[in-house]
């Protein structure tokens, strides 16, 4: 498997940030999305069953189910990831279709090609649907190190925006502030969004900067830098903008998260320290 090429790292070191089209084959994004769908399916019939839901949306697809069914009791802006949809489908999702992804080839390719051959993934970690006119999952100007303990500070991270459906401007991408990585971390502050639930930066506190709208095809990642600002824009489409935020770093160095393990996902210096299944992942939580 390739990772970056020297043109690319240059741009990423520079920019903060990256697209890489066609990184991950839709197949094997496959497992994932069925292991959601699943949980779709599941959520509606204990919804129906205690009577808080009429239709099922069968025939719905991946991409649009779960945004009728919720359309279907609530007002967009009323709903809220604590709500019987959601359950299972947001946050620190640990399945087999989860560490799939984490551990694909291609993605640590381009982790080593940038930090080398000792691979953490990293605790934090999230699936988000984000459903059409939703305030409570646009995400503000933040910082990933805004969320984290200072003392990651130093560690250079890896942190990729994997969309599971294509995510485009309408339906809600990542908008980025180029070169903003470099700056120093700013300060974070508590009910920000449209949903007033995140912590993040306010404008005036913005750096200046180009902001660059981010599309993402499936298949293709868009890289970040813990330090690099960025936010979601608003879903205005009819369907459910699918995706996961992944982080990765060198296991020697501090997480920001120190109650909660990553896993290790390649290493040359001590391979038998590597989680080869989910079961490995689950393991390091006992
Ligand atoms: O997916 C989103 O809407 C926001 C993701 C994000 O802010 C992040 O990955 O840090």
């Amino acid at each position: 498997m390739r990772g970056l090429d020297s043109e690319q790292i240059t741009f990423y070191k520079d920019q903060g940030y990256l697209l890489v089209e066609d990184v991950i084959p839709i197949e094997d994004l496959q497992l994932l999305i069925s292991e959601l769908n699943e949980t779709v399916d599941q959520n509606a019939r204990k919804a129906q069953a205690r009577g808080e839901l009429s239709e099922l949306f069968e025939d719905e697809p991946f991409e649009r189910r779960l945004a009728q069914i919720v359309e279907s009791v609530a007002q967009p802006s009323e709903t809220s990831f604590t709500d019987i949809f959601f359950e299972g489908l947001h946050g620190k999702l640990k399945t087999e279709g989860m560490f799939a992804v984490m551990t694909h080839p291609a993605i640590l390719a381009i982790v080593e090609s940038l930090i080398g051959p000792e691979i953490l993934v990293h605790p934090q970690f999230n699936i988000r649907p984000k459903l059409p006119n939703q305030d409570t999952s646009v995400v503000p100007w933040h910082q990933d190190l805004g969320y984290l303990q200072p003392d990651a500070s130093e560690t250079f991270m890896v942190n990729f925006w994997i969309p599971l459906v294509d995510a485009t401007v309408e339906n809600g991408c990542m908008e980025v502030i180029a070169k903003s990585h470099k700056a120093p971390l700013i300060n974070h502050v508590t009910g920000l969004g449209p949903g007033a639930n995140f912590k993040g930066i306010v404008d005036e506190a913005l750096p200046e900067g180009e902001q660059v709208e981010c599309p993402v095809p499936l298949g293709s990642v868009l890289l970040i830098q813990h330090k690099t600002i960025h936010r979601s824009v608003p879903n205005h489409s009819d369907h459910v903008r699918w995706s996961l935020d992944l982080r990765y770093s060198d296991p020697r160095m501090p997480t920001g998260r120190d109650r909660v393990p990553g896993f290790i996902a390649r290493s040359k210096a001590q391979p038998a320290s590597v989680a080869n299944s989910l079961e490995d992942w689950l393991k390091l939580f006992e």
